[in-house]
């Protein structure tokens, strides 16, 4: 679920053979390696909810596609409500030791993870985090020969 390493795939040494001896292939490479990053950057946080506290599993993400599992380990009904840059989501209302999800796909800036439920007096009493995004990463660095 959780893929932050910095490295965000492995490059097979065949590409990397393909780039030392024939440098007009770089770009195809480039390409191939542009697609395996977007597909690595899915990310996932799971989120778990008490009385009365939000738990993450991260405090960041990249900016792009963020699945949000959501556990209600309480043992009354909660909801999550992420809001923040051109953002206000609200999931459904979780039952006591059910669960939930939300997929958004966020930009980067600093988001609230609340629980709205209760006209905001669980978030009053403390249903509330912070979580960052971070705009995405970098091209990674040309491939090296070990
Ligand atoms: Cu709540």
């Amino acid at each position: 679920m959780t893929r932050d390493s910095g490295i965000p795939f492995r490059v097979s040494a065949s590409i990397i053979e393909e780039i030392t001896m024939n440098p007009r292939r770089v770009l195809a490479a480039l390409a191939l390696m542009t697609t395996a990053a977007t597909a690595a950057s899915a990310q996932g946080v799971t989120v778990t909810l008490t009385e009365f506290k939000v738990q993450m599993s991260r405090d960041s993400v990249r900016a792009g596609r963020v699945t949000f599992q959501l556990m209600n380990s309480g043992a009354t009904s909660h909801q999550v409500q992420v809001k923040g840059p051109d953002t206000d989501k609200t999931s459904a209302v979780i039952n006591a030791k059910q669960a939930g999800s939300l997929v958004l796909t966020l930009k980067p800036g600093e988001y609230d993870i609340i629980c709205p439920m209760a006209d905001g007096s669980h978030k009053i009493a403390g249903m509330v985090a912070k979580l960052k995004v971070y705009a995405p990463a970098p091209a990674p660095p040309a491939a090296k020969k070990p």
